[in-house]
């Protein structure tokens, strides 16, 4: 059966879905087409911060409603290390901007809702996608649903199918470049049915990186660095509960309610990044074309900043006629993956115990923290960049 329309969007996650609402919005029609199952893509436990930008960019998606009624706002975020007093990065007094809790798994759900609402064509379980002609002015993807063999034909096929998708694969090697990183340790994440702390905070910790964060008033989002070579069963909830306040120091730590953790998982930490996002007339967005370690918040608002360029580009093209926007997509989004990039590992530097770390290491490590606590520029820059740069115009 074949299919035709004018974006061919692969794998529905926040990228894709956000992708096809915004464009549909724009009377762009477009057909998703993810690997799994909807119930599969909603229980994966992921982000938890979006910057103002990307609340901006929720918002004129029309998705935004129940974000704004759950989400909480804050105006910065906390390091504590060294057995000191916290210190609060004030990003609403550095750089008149705020931030939001609000989890990957509710804005899933909106996405999809909204999704149901327009009547959207998204197909699940897609097991085998490939990609066709991508060079040519009549791109395809072909894949096999519901045991029948289907054909979209589109005007542009993006690739939204994160890290593991086949989409930057269809970019010859010749073209592609890739740049990597990987760490050596992972983040052990629990969620618990607890009230959370009113903050989010990093902890630096001798024995290792620490973080508080949340989803609701009802439900906490904790994590600490581990090897990864530990194994779920290494980490019963006591353990998990002891390591984490200790690392949080007694002050915090004190503050932390406990409960029965409801989910349970290890993740590796890597930075990369794919070079160009555009070939012929495929496009790359979101963690298909770049992932970040965690510990700047970044990877699903560079997700959501990635579609915001595209979709402009999209929405001129059939619009204006016009293409400087879309011919500008990739050199325009890897601005910010790379500054994003680089936030990321600087953050992760200085925030984790490193196996191989030595006393000079640490020293310096300990001293930069010193001189964030003391300079009211550095505490600028950080809050800057965890608040996210504005989008270039
Ligand atoms: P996703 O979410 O991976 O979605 C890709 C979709 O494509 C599908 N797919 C395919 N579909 C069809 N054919 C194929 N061959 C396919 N291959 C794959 C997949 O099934 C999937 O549904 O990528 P997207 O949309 O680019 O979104 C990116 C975000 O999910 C990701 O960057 C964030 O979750 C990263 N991240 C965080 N980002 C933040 O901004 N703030 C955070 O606080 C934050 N915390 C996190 C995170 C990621 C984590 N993990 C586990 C990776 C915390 C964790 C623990
Ligand atoms: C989360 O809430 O899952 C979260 C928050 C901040 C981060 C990473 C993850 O830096």
């Amino acid at each position: 059966m074949t299919i035709t329309t004018q974006v061919a969007i692969i794998g529905a996650g926040p990228a894709g879905s956000l992708l096809s609402q915004i464009l549909g919005r724009a009377g762009i029609d477009s057909v998703v087409v993810e690997r799994s199952s909807r119930s599969h893509v909603l229980e994966r436990i992921r982000a938890g911060v979006l910057e103002w930008g990307s609340v901006e960019v929720l918002r004129d998606a029309g998705v935004g409603e129940r974000m704004d009624a759950d989400g909480h706002v804050h105006d910065g975020a906390s390091i504590v290390w060294g057995g000191r007093d916290h210190l609060f990065i004030d990003i609403n007094r550095h750089v008149g901007s705020h931030f939001m809790s609000y989890g990957q798994t509710p804005l899933q759900e909106d996405l999809y809702a909204a999704a149901a609402e327009r009547g959207a064509r998204f197909i699940f379980e897609a097991p085998d996608v490939e990609l066709h002609d991508v060079l040519g002015d009549r791109p395809a993807i072909t894949f096999t649903a519901n045991g029948e063999s289907h054909r979209v034909e589109a005007d542009f096929v993006v690739g939204c199918d994160g890290y593991h998708g086949v989409a930057r694969q269809a970019i010859p090697s010749t073209v592609l470049r890739t740049f990597e990183k990987e760490y050596p340790f992972g983040w052990l994440g629990i969620m618990s049915e607890t009230p959370p702390l009113p903050d989010i905070v990093y902890a630096n910790h001798e024995r290792g990186f620490a973080l508080a964060s949340q989803r609701n008033p009802m439900l906490s989002r904790y994590y600490v660095q581990c090897p990864l070579d530990d194994a779920l069963d290494d980490w019963s909830d006591d353990r998990f509960w002891s390591e984490l306040t200790t690392r949080l120091g007694p002050t915090i730590g004190g503050q932390v309610v406990t409960g029965p953790s409801i989910e349970k998982s290890i993740a590796p930490l890597r930075s990369f990044v794919a070079e160009p996002m555009r070939y012929g007339n495929l496009f790359l967005a979101g963690d298909a074309a770049h992932i970040v370690p965690p510990t700047g918040a970044k990877g699903l608002n560079l997700a959501i900043s990635d579609v915001h360029y595209l979709s402009r580009g999209l929405i001129q093209h059939y619009g204006d006629g016009v293409d400087t926007y879309l011919d500008s997509y990739s050199d325009m989004a890897l601005r910010r993956v790379w500054s994003a990039v680089r936030f990321s590992w600087w953050m992760t530097k200085l925030l984790h115990r490193f196996p191989d770390q030595t006393e000079f290491d640490q020293r310096t490590q300990e001293v930069e923290l010193d001189y964030l606590a003391s300079s009211a520029f550095a505490q600028a820059s950080v809050a800057e960049q965890y608040a996210g740069l504005p989008f270039e115009i």
